[in-house]
C-alpha cells in the first residue's frame, strides 16, 4: 500500500499537557485513534486511485467517499490539534490575533464564551471551531470528523477535539471541565501563525 500519509511525531512528550489533558489520553489518542485514521486514509485513497491529491484537496473534493470524509478528516483535524496545543500554552493571544478576537467577539472572555457554547452543543463526537471568512473570525462546529475544509465555510486556524476518546478517562462526562482545562495549553503563537498564514 503507498504510505501517502504518515503519522506524524508528537512535538511533545504525552505527559507535557499535564495535568489539563493526561498522558495516557495523549498516548491513545495519538497512537490509536490518529494512527488508525492514518491506515485507513492510506487505504481509501489507494482505494479510489487519489494518490496525487493533497489533504486540502482531499478533503473539499473527495469527501463524498465516506472512507475520505472520516480518516481524511481525522488525519488533517488530530495534527493540527497536536500543534495547537503546547505545554508552555495557555495566557492570551497578542498582536493582531488578539485584535482580530476583540473585532469579532469584543472581548476575549466573550469569544472564549461562544467557543466554549459551540463545544458544548456539539451533540455526540465532533469539533469546535475559530476559523477565518473573509477576513474575519468566527466560531463554529462540526460532527464527527467533519471540518471547515469540506465545506469551506471558513479556514480552520484552532480546533478542539470534543469526541469523549479526548477526555473520558480523566474527566468522565464532563465536556465542560475539559474545555475549561483545554484552555491552558492552547498554543497562542500558533494560531497567530495559522491567522497570519491565511489572511
Ligand atoms: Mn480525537
Amino acid at each position: 500500500m503507498a504510505m501517502t500519509f504518515e503519522l506524524p511525531d508528537m512535538p511533545y512528550e504525552y505527559a507535557a499537557l499535564e495535568p489539563h489533558i493526561d498522558s495516557l489520553t495523549m498516548e491513545i489518542h495519538h497512537t490509536k485513534h490518529h494512527n488508525a485514521y492514518t491506515n485507513n486514509l492510506n487505504a481509501a485513497i489507494e482505494a479510489n486511485g487519489l494518490e496525487d491529491k493533497s489533504i486540502e484537496q482531499l478533503l473539499a473534493e473527495n469527501n463524498d467517499i465516506a472512507a475520505v470524509r472520516n480518516n481524511g478528516g481525522g488525519w488533517w483535524n488530530h495534527c493540527q490539534f497536536w500543534q495547537v496545543m503546547s505545554p508552555d500554552g495557555g495566557g492570551l493571544p497578542s498582536g493582531q490575533l488578539a485584535a482580530a478576537i476583540d473585532a469579532a467577539f469584543g472581548s476575549f472572555d466573550e469569544f472564549k464564551q461562544t467557543f466554549h457554547k459551540a463545544a458544548m452543543t456539539r451533540f455526540g463526537s465532533g469539533w469546535a471551531w475559530l476559523g477565518v471568512k473573509e477576513g474575519n473570525l468566527c466560531v463554529c462546529s462540526s460532527p464527527n470528523q467533519d471540518n471547515p475544509l469540506m465545506d469551506g465555510c471558513c479556514e480552520p486556524i484552532l480546533g478542539l477535539d470534543v469526541w469523549e476518546h479526548a477526555y473520558y478517562k480523566k474527566y468522565g462526562p464532563g465536556r465542560a471541565t475539559y474545555i475549561e482545562a483545554w484552555w491552558n495549553v492552547v498554543d497562542w503563537d500558533e494560531v497567530s501563525r495559522r491567522y497570519t498564514n491565511c489572511r
